[in-house]
């Protein structure tokens, strides 16, 4: 199988698969299509499947689709796809187009366990035995033209968001590193709700009874067996925007580095671009730039923990530290806001922090204001996130993969908007 960094679903249906009576050869991530093929003649696989969370995964595998048909292994082999990233009317309709043997979308590893068991009846040439019908796209071809007519062809270009808010004054020009940072600063801020129900699949009904008391287990066992090394660089920069783009200035005021943006062509037209004074206003901004990580310690614990087959402690585990990653990158944004004098509009709860009832937004790069993975590179040169252990790789994801990166904006109107068409 394939993945990206994010590789807990295919390792979940790896276990799923498994412990139905299905032999899964798991590849790890980010194989090339030559060792996956590889791997399927050597284990004389009945079914390939594919995982990708993050977009670029999607042409990937339509790539790795074209080049089983080149190699006339279409008909041999079945293809299960799955993951974030995809649709199923882009897997059941546009990539079925495409591809010359049988190809379906999972939703999640139980959909994958009746596909894999619809396939394997029909190769054995059970009697009425029947993949499922292929779901076309509900919106047809024609109903999209005409929405996108009613759009203004010629709209007016910037969206209207204040350019008379103030500018903070940052505590410092540059970059810093945080080491060393206590899981008790950041373990209040992690979202229970999506550790419980996203991450450990819990139903509202367990959550006291069993998710509790485990999340104080873990958190415990993190603590005593220091498992953890939170880490943060980030810094500030000054800034102008001019048309879609975010230019970063150095202290003389001369370009650094330039970022691009998507403009939203309905709605309120609305670009990051436009939440930054512009070039023309003879004024300078300020952004703030962040990569947040909780190591690799754990990494190398949750892998030991699915090598030995503890499959509930390496989910639950591995939900957790990615979700302390995500702790620690809001409770590193309020720290920002805190030092830019906007944290006096903090919402006093956790639940308001959530759901970001703060001034200001942290977007992550591959989200839909920003969705550009490559711009990644410029953040990476900018705040240097190896002087706390991370790298970006050739993919443009950071390694240990519980880190996060993000661009931090102040202004009172931003908030996350999506600016890019769908799949
Ligand atoms: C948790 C999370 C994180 C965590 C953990 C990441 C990790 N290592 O797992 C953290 C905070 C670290 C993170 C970081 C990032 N993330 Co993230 N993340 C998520 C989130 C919210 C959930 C992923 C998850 O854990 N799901 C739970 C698992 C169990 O589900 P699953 O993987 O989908 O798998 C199930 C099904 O899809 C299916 N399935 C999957 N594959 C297959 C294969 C087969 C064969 C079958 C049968 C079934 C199947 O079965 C599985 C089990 O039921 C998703 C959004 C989402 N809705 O998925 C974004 C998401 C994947 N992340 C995204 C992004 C952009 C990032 C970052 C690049 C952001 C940034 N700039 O820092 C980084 C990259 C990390 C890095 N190291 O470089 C984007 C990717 C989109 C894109 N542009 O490509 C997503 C889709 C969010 C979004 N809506 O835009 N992320």
């Amino acid at each position: 199988m394939r993945g990206d960094v994010h590789d807990i679903g295919k390792n979940l249906v790896d276990i799923i698969l498994t412990n139905n009576g299905y032999n899964v050869v798991n590849l790890g991530i980010k194989q090339p299509v030559s060792a996956i093929l590889d791997a399927a003649e050597e284990h004389k696989a009945d079914v390939i499947g594919m995982s990708g969370l993050l977009v670029k995964s999607t042409v990937i595998m339509k790539e790795n689709l074209e080049e089983l048909n080149q190699r006339d292994l279409a008909a041999k082999y079945p293809v299960i796809l799955g993951g974030a990233a995809l649709t199923r009317a882009y897997v059941e309709q546009d990539l079925h187009e495409i591809y010359q043997g049988e190809v379906r979308y999972a939703r999640d590893a139980f959909e994958g366990l009746r596909l894999m068991d619809a396939l394997m009846a029909v190769k054995r040439g059970i009697p009425g035995a029947a993949l499922p019908e292929l779901k076309q796209r509900r919106v047809k071809a024609a109903a999209a033209v005409r929405n996108t007519e009613q759009l203004p062809a010629e709209g007016p270009r910037r969206s209207d968001v204040a350019t008379d808010n103030p500018v903070p004054t940052p505590p410092f020009l540059g970059t810093r590193v945080v080491k060393g940072i206590p899981l008790k600063e950041y373990a209040s801020w992690l979202d229970e709700g999506a550790l419980f129900k996203g991450q450990w699949g819990l139903k509202r009904d367990m959550i006291d009874s069993v998710g509790r008391p485990r999340l104080r287990l873990w958190l415990n066992r993190l603590r005593t067996e220091n498992l953890l090394e939170a880490a943060v660089v980030y810094g500030y920069f000054p800034c102008v925007s001019k048309d879609d783009d975010l230019i970063v200035l150095d202290e003389q005021g001369n370009e650094r580095t330039r970022f691009t943006f998507p403009r939203q062509d309905r709605d309120r037209r609305l670009c990051l671009a436009d939440f930054f004074r512009s070039e023309e206003s003879g004024q300078v901004d300020v952004v703030g730039l962040q990569v947040v990580t909780v190591g690799s310690r754990i990494g190398e614990a949750t892998a030991g923990l699915f090598g030995t087959d503890a499959y509930r402690d390496y989910l639950e585990l591995h939900g957790l530290s990615v979700q302390l990653a995500e702790a620690l990158a809001e409770y590193w944004h309020a720290r920002v806001r805190a030092e830019l004098g906007i944290g006096v509009h903090d919402p006093a709860g956790l639940d308001g922090m959530l759901r970001t009832q703060y001034q200001g937004c942290r977007y992550s790069l591959g989200y839909p204001a920003c969705p550009d993975l490559e711009d990644r590179g410029k953040i990476a040169d900018l705040l240097r996130p190896e002087r706390i252990g991370v790298e970006l790789s050739e993919e443009f994801q950071l390694h240990p993969e519980q880190s996060t990166d993000a661009i931090v904006v102040h202004h009172p109107e931003a908030s996350y908007f999506n600016a890019g068409g769908r799949p």
